[in-house]
């Protein structure tokens, strides 16, 4: 069974109450469920984890080396901040999907860099609760 880590950065446990227009309407918990929905179909192993600290997800990022077969991650506003988050991302040796409910970079020009998107094999926007969806299917066609 391959494992597959998601991360989720800040503010996204307060999905259902963010605006609807780019994040859905969905809450954090639907979308977990989705994922492991999805997951059991490509008999992925999900640990599906949010954190509003950027050195949290810096630490569960150290602790997933050698120990998952890919990664997903929104990393929320940290995608545009943290430099920290992507040097950590860079010692994995695995796939990583960047995954976004809203498209960054049809939004503020703020939104528009993220650290991420270099090291990503892909990043999946703008399809709000769809996007998680669409990342496990590639990671489907990736691992299986
Ligand atoms: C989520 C956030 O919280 C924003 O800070 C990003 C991302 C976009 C999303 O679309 O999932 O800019």
């Amino acid at each position: 069974m391959k494992k597959i880590l998601i991360l989720n950065g800040p503010n996204l446990n307060m999905l259902g109450k963010r605006d609807p227009k780019q994040y859905g309407s969905m809450t954090l918990a639907d979308i977990e469920a989705l994922c492991r929905d999805v997951a059991a179909e490509y008999d992925f192993e999900i640990d599906f984890r949010q954190s509003n600290h950027e050195g949290e997800l810096v630490e569960w990022i150290q602790q997933a080396l050698g120990k998952c077969d890919a990664l997903m991650i929104n990393a929320g506003a940290y995608t545009h901040t943290s430099l920290a988050i992507r040097d950590a991302l860079e010692l994995l040796e695995v796939p990583i999907i960047e995954v976004h409910l809203s498209d960054p970079k049809t939004r503020e020009e703020f939104r528009h860099f993220s650290y991420i998107e270099r090291l990503a094999t892909a990043t999946i926007s703008g399809q709000k609760d769809q996007s998680y969806v669409l990342a496990l299917k590639k990671l489907g066609e990736i691992l299986n």
